[in-house]
């Protein structure tokens, strides 16, 4: 028999479509949050978070570093993904176990069974960071979905349609939320707007990480 108090335990949240086979699901890792930010501390200690630069020359304002085979890097000569991180030009550190986990689970309760990725991209952003709209289409398999988890201060999401001109619709997108990226969806026009000044989390104060896992080649 379920006791009262059981009627207002968290219920998971059923998955809400944002587009064809793009899925969010609201609060995913609240209760792996913790974990999942220790271990990118620990990810964090042998890959350090880095500026890169795009091959037109500017900057990135979200500092990156990654960990499992293969890692994101853009210098100018371009963007690719490579098994060594550039700065010390060894393996990037594994893919910690609850970041594994997670990944797959996400990737099932969304209709992608059985998602191995091969890499995790972790996006730091700090007050006025921002990433503008762009396709993500530097990975050779373009069936296997994107899970994007987002942890501590919340963002403004911008998600545009297959062309440049589709006009973005902004999601928050909250600590704890899970987005799952395939089919058709996984080519379309996606950015992050600044991240606000008073953007605040008990767990990372003012700043938001993202994690996305992607299964490469
Ligand atoms: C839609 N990161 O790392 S995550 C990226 O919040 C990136 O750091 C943003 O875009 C961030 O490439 C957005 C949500 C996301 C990730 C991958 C996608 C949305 C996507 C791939 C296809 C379509
Ligand atoms: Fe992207």
């Amino acid at each position: 028999m379920a006791g009262t108090l059981d009627l207002f335990e968290h219920q998971p949240e059923p998955p809400q479509p944002l587009a064809e086979g793009a899925w969010l699901l609201r609060g995913f890792v609240l209760d792996d949050a913790e974990q999942l930010l220790t271990d990118l501390q620990q990810v964090a200690a042998r890959a350090p978070f880095r500026h890169q630069v795009t091959p037109g020359g500017y900057s990135m304002s979200a500092a990156m570093t990654s960990c499992g085979d293969l890692g994101w890097v853009t210098d100018r000569h371009g963007y690719r993904y490579s098994p060594t991180d550039p700065l010390d030009d060894q393996p990037w550190p594994a893919l910690p176990e609850s970041f594994k986990q997670l990944a797959a689970r996400a990737a099932e309760r969304a209709g992608y069974p059985g998602f191995a990725p091969q890499s995790c991209l972790i996006n730091r952003y700090e007050t006025g960071a921002r990433m503008a709209l762009h396709q993500d289409k530097d990975e050779q398999d373009l069936f296997a979905p994107i899970v994007s988890v987002s942890l501590g201060a919340p963002i403004s999401f911008m998600f545009g349609g297959p062309t440049r001109s589709h006009q973005p619709v902004r999601w928050k997108i909250e600590h704890g939320d899970v987005l799952v990226w395939g089919g058709p969806s996984r080519l379309f026009f996606h950015g992050v707007a600044p991240l606000g000044k008073r953007a605040d989390h008990p767990l990372t104060g003012s700043v938001r990480y993202n994690l996305t896992f992607r299964k490469v080649r």
